[in-house]
């Protein structure tokens, strides 16, 4: 049996996403802030200016709350 069960619909499903949610979500409040994607960023790699920091964090935050939850995250997951 090699077949890999992957039948899922995505964003809830993958363990990946959520163990890099978790852990960008510093204070475990379910949110990423600004402050905690500023370091998400710093550790992808993006060498980002604050404005276009604050750019990806707006369009990352669709429902413009002033927070990332985990289905903004997982959109912008399966996006970058
Ligand atoms: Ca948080
Ligand atoms: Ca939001």
């Amino acid at each position: 049996m090699l077949a890999r069960p992957d039948p899922r619909p995505q964003a809830e499903a993958s363990p990946e996403l959520r163990i890099a949610f978790a852990r960008y979500d510093e204070d475990g409040d379910g949110r990423i802030t600004f402050g905690e994607f500023v370091l998400l960023l710093a550790e992808l790699g993006d060498e980002l200016s604050h404005p276009e920091k604050l750019l990806a964090f707006d369009a990352t935050d669709t429902n413009g709350d002033g927070v990332i939850d985990y289905d903004e995250f997982a959109a912008w997951w399966d996006d970058a």
